[in-house]
């Protein structure tokens, strides 16, 4: 687990639902297993099923079900982890086929957060986004077990019943609290990007898939020095800092990841925030990427960004890492980038600092070119 103490078993699986790509699905399951390992596990088999209709209670099919069931008890599984998103139902049924934790996409990321919150706001933000997926798994957990005890008894609840509705008014309880302490932090951040608003410079917000390099391209942008690594989502909590010459904001915020779930990134509303008072929006890839898989990262991130208002014609894309690349990839990706998507490039290394004057250049000229925005609601 984290810390590297104890590794747990893991299986993964994963339902490919379009029998027509041979491509993507390697790359979104290679993706999964990083996500996988990062949370803390060792993963020991990996099992694919394709079909095009997804299983109502189980997912997979009966037949892959009995045979992830015999992968388990043969290789001692300890925990199977899901790529794709589950019901409560479809887990609840699937832990009582393998009778081991069942965790889906959405859990295996929130415990990567979880291992890098440190400060106040991520771990409320994350606790929302736990105690919300928990609250309909409770409901079917236990009224699975409470249909099976009901037989027994005749009318009027049982003191299972009892705990089972003092146990999800308990999660109310922690959900409105949680939501409540949010609300404050999320009007205190509001008024502090009031005040950079007054000052009137330009707001940069450096977005993109973890790893892509935004912390080490703000460092090398701000002199900051913030911790850089290789691991998934290093960076949770954003950080503003401002260059004076010229003067610009920057923001450093939370990475996206391939196939991102929308819910959990919508539970931290006020990274969320910091992108959408940015006048600019610089999307950083890792240049180093496949083309196939720098592809994938760009829709997804440009999905988030869509679905958190962000205005396309702010966005600017850096590929970072140019000091990795050979000329031919760098010209493929960059025309996938400007033709493809449509987008403005600038090609930098936050590592040797190449091209940064390039770069602010191109940020001071979509800022005159498109205007400040206005400031957020109070
Ligand atoms: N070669 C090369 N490596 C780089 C460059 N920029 C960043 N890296 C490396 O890429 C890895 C990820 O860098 P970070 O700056 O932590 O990436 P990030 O986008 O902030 O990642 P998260 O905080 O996890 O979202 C680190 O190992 C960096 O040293 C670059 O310009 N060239
Ligand atoms: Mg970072």
């Amino acid at each position: 687990m984290a810390g590297g103490l104890s590794l747990n078993r893991v299986l993964i699986a994963m339902l490919q639902k379009n029998v027509h790509d041979h491509v993507e699905w390697p790359l979104r399951l290679e993706a999964f297993l990083q996500l996988v390992e990062a949370a803390g596990f060792e993963v020991i088999e990996t099992v694919l099923q394709t079909r095009i209709r997804t299983h109502g209670g189980m997912v997979f099919g009966r037949g892959k079900v009995a045979e992830i069931a015999t992968l388990v008890a043969m290789e001692k599984i300890d925990v199977v982890a899901i790529y794709n998103v589950l019901t409560s139902m479809q887990k609840y049924n699937l832990q009582q086929q393998f009778g081991v934790p069942v965790l889906d996409r959405y859990e295996v990321v929130l415990r990567v957060f979880e291992q890098e919150a440190r400060d106040r706001v991520s771990q409320l933000q994350l606790d929302l986004a736990r105690l919300q997926k928990s609250f309909p798994y409770i409901k079917v957990s236990e009224s699975e077990r409470l249909l099976k005890e009901r037989p027994a008894r005749r009318g009027g609840r049982g003191p299972g019943e009892y705990a089972y509705h003092a146990q999800l008014q308990q999660v109310r309880k922690r959900i409105a609290k949680v939501t409540k302490e949010l609300a404050r932090h999320r009007r205190e951040h509001r008024q502090r990007m009031r005040k950079r608003y007054e000052l009137g410079v330009p707001m940069v917000c450096l977005v993109g898939c973890y790893n892509a390099g935004k912390t080490s391209l703000f460092n090398a942008l701000t002199g900051a020095e913030k911790e850089v690594s290789d691991r998934p989502f290093t960076t949770l909590a954003s950080k503003w800092s401002m260059t004076v010459n010229p003067e610009i904001f920057f923001a450093d915020t939370i990475g996206f990841a391939l196939d991102l779930d929308p819910e959990l990134i919508s539970a931290f509303q006020l990274n969320l925030d910091d992108m959408r008072a940015s006048d600019v929006v610089l999307l950083v890839v890792d240049a180093t990427d496949l083309l196939q898989l720098l592809k994938m990262k760009l829709e997804s991130s440009l999905d988030i960004l869509r679905a958190t208002g962000i205005d396309e014609a702010r966005i600017i894309v850096v590929l970072n890492k140019v000091d990795s690349v050979d000329a031919e990839h760098l010209e493929e990706v960059t025309s996938l980038v400007n033709e493809r998507f449509g987008l403005p490039t600038v090609k930098v290394s936050a590592k040797t600092e190449w091209n940064l004057d390039l770069l602010t250049e191109q940020i001071r000229g979509l800022y005159s070119q498109m205007g400040a925005l206005s400031p957020p609601a109070p």
